[in-house]
């Protein structure tokens, strides 16, 4: 502490500031969060913060922010200036401001309240975490600096506790510029992208204000401005952009009791809600009493228009909060007096007044504009209805499922288990056809392997409503074997851990019948138990395509068009060769050798970038019927060797 003789009154006081500021040093993840990244930009938004309640306070409408190329980042708005008058506790007010820690909240002078808390409370704490800061000043036709290091200690001499003044202007404002310690942090490289996301955000919220963004730190430097003229409106477009909106940006903003709303939504076709709470131009992540707020009058708004409108019948039950927000994306900023968190992250606004202030204002601007636009009400109910519609079918398939597994362990009675029960050693083979299945049942070993015969082609997940996939006999006796359940979009019901076979066999004909089950199967178990393939427990069987017959010595059997060409190569034209057209054409000893057998058969492992499962064959098998394209590719292959 070079200085703190300097002045008569600041001697004691300084200490107990510098004790402040040392806490934050000690303790900073909380004050900002971490050390990593994130609380690295966290120092910039402090400092942001700052000059947007300046501009909230009417005074500011131009914010500056620079990273330079030196690693600091350096801050200024066109506000008042931090007032650098005596203040009553006997130094500069900027210098008292810059080292004090406002724990909780509380200054006492009133003057330094404004509706985002405190004016400057956040830039002692990035001073603290400093290891050089410096703020210039313009305000009372003057030009004032200050500067500190290591963590808040003041650098420049004030004379009788005031700061000298340095030239002169007749402009006002702010300027920070702070190298963040890099004892403190992690890394030092503020993450640009962040900082320009939360930029623009705090444009979205504040219309009248413009915020220059500058990176002068890399080869290309960068500069955005951003202003949003449209607010909240903007913010919702932006969110919705290249979606399919299905009404224009609803807005209305109010005010009761202290607590002022701005509230902008919009629905668009997709099965997915996204709903934002802002307070004092700080976002929300946790929600809190807005949102709630919002969303409970939202929910019965709609319902009461439902019923009125006979999209609710007198026995229907109401559409729940989730149907009604069915395609919705909404912002929610308020502006609170005196705002309260809670929750994990301290994110969670708390207010009650909020909650009632944000149903107020909605429920009354609500009804006062779908009263007179009634098609975008119906447009909105009928978002409400599809999902609705979605919701009760996932809901009677799950009744479906738990009422009937304890009878359908195998509804059709085809599955031959195995005996063991040690899923390590044990297998299902799901085979195509009947006969093959007849003929894998006989052969099999009836300790360890399973057979699940099923007959022709099963449903396509990917076209059939999740509770005809369910519904669906074959679909269910496999859920049910497995052991697992299964997983989809809500929820994950799925467990691997119960998995009763260490090994899933597709067993298919190497046809292109065959590669249509495959991929059916495939996809199935893609959508519903990805896992399966994950963790590698399923296989495709791959059958001999030939068997050759020598007219001396043994037979064999030849897996592909390789294997058959070195066989001509030792066997000169004396031998017979056999083409297996199907699984079917072997009987029970033929298949055990070459198909069952741990021993001698041939299995393809399936992996999660397997062509047959990939995105393209999902999407082949949406929209038509026909094998899709890269599972031809694969049975041609087999076709082919065959057409010899
Ligand atoms: C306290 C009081 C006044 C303004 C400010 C702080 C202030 C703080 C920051 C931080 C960044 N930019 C800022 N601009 C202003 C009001 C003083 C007055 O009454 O003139």
């Amino acid at each position: 502490m070079a200085n703190n003789t300097n002045s008569s009154t600041y001697g004691a006081e300084n200490i107990t500031v510098l004790d402040g500021l040392e806490a934050v040093r000690k303790l900073p993840g909380m004050y900002i969060g971490s050390t990593s990244v994130k609380g690295l930009n966290h120092l910039v938004y402090e400092i942001v913060d700052n000059s947007v309640d300046e501009h909230l306070a009417g005074f500011c409408d131009k914010i500056h922010v620079v990273l330079e190329k030196d690693g600091s980042a350096t801050i200024t708005d066109n506000g008042r200036g931090i007032p650098v008058e005596m203040h009553e506790k006997g130094m500069s007010a900027e210098r008292l401001i810059l080292t004090t820690l406002h724990a909780g909240g509380k200054f006492d002078d009133t003057s330094y309240k404004t509706s985002g808390g405190l004016h400057g409370v956040g830039s002692s704490v990035v001073n603290a975490l400093s290891s050089h800061f410096k703020i210039t000043v313009k305000r009372n036709g003057g030009v004032y600096t200050d500067e500190y290091q290591n963590g808040g200690h003041p650098v420049t001499e004030l004379v009788n506790g005031l700061l000298p003044v340095v030239g002169k202007t007749r402009e006002t404002g702010t300027s920070i510029n702070f190298t963040p310690d890099d004892t403190i942090f992690d890394r030092t490289w503020f993450r640009a992208e962040d900082i320009k996301s939360r930029l623009h955000e705090t444009a979205y919220l504040n219309p009248g204000l413009t915020i220059l963004f500058e990176d002068k730190r890399g080869e290309e430097k960068e500069s955005i401005e951003y202003h949003e003229p449209d607010g909240i409106r903007g913010f919702v477009k932006e969110l919705n952009k290249g979606k399919e909106a299905v009404h224009d940006v609803i807005y209305f903003e109010g005010e009761t009791e202290g607590v002022q709303a701005q509230i902008a939504f919009q629905y668009v076709n997709e099965f997915h809600e996204n709903v934002l709470g802002f307070c004092n131009n700080i976002y929300n992540a946790e929600g809190g009493t807005h949102i709630t707020g919002f969303k409970t009058i939202f929910t019965t708004v709609i319902n009461n228009y439902a019923r009125q409108l006979g999209s609710l019948k007198e026995k229907d039950a109401n559409y729940t909060g989730a149907d009604v927000r069915n395609g919705m994306t909404a912002v929610i900023s308020i502006k609170h007096p005196d705002p309260r968190f809670e929750g994990q992250t301290k994110t969670k606004l708390d207010n009650q007044d909020a909650a009632k202030a944000i149903s107020k204002i909605t429920g009354d601007e609500l009804v006062h504009y779908f009263d007179r636009n009634l098609e975008t009400l119906k447009n909105v109910i009928s978002c409400a209805e599809k999902a609705a519609k979605i919701r009760k079918s996932e809901e009677k398939a799950k009744t479906n499922m738990l009422s009937k597994q304890k009878f359908s362990f195998d509804s059709n009675g085809k599955l031959a288990n195995c005996g063991s029960k040690d899923a390590s050693k044990c297998e299902i083979f799901i085979v195509e056809g009947d006969s093959a299945g007849g003929s894998a049942k006989t052969a099999r070993n009836r300790e360890y392997q399973a057979i699940l015969p099923i007959r022709g082609k099963i449903l396509n997940v990917e076209k059939a409503s999740i509770d005809k996939v369910l519904a669906n006999a074959e679909i269910k006796t496999m859920i049910n074997a497995f052991g697992c359940g299964f997983s989809e979009g809500y929820g994950n019901d799925f467990d691997i851990s119960k998995l009763r076979y260490d090994k899933i066999i597709i067993m298919a004909d190497a046809d292109v019948d065959g590669a249509h089950i495959c991929t059916l199967l495939l996809t199935l178990f893609y959508r519903f138990m990805p896992e399966l393939i994950q963790e590698g427990h399923v296989y495709i069987a791959m059958p001999p395509l030939y068997k050759a017959i020598p007219s001396k010595g043994k037979e064999e059997y030849l897996y592909d068009d390789a294997a058959l060409a070195r066989y001509r190569k030792t066997h000169k034209g004396s031998f017979t060769l056999q083409r297996y057209k199907g699984l079917g054409e072997m009987d029970a000893e033929q298949l055990w050798e070459t198909t069952l057998d741990p021993e001698r058969r041939m299995l393809k492992l399936v992996s999660i970038d397997d062509p047959m499962i990939a995105s393209d064959t999902t999407e082949l098998l949406m929209g038509n019927d026909v094998p899709p394209r890269k599972a031809f590719i694969y049975s041609n292959a087999r076709e082919a060797q065959l057409d010899i």
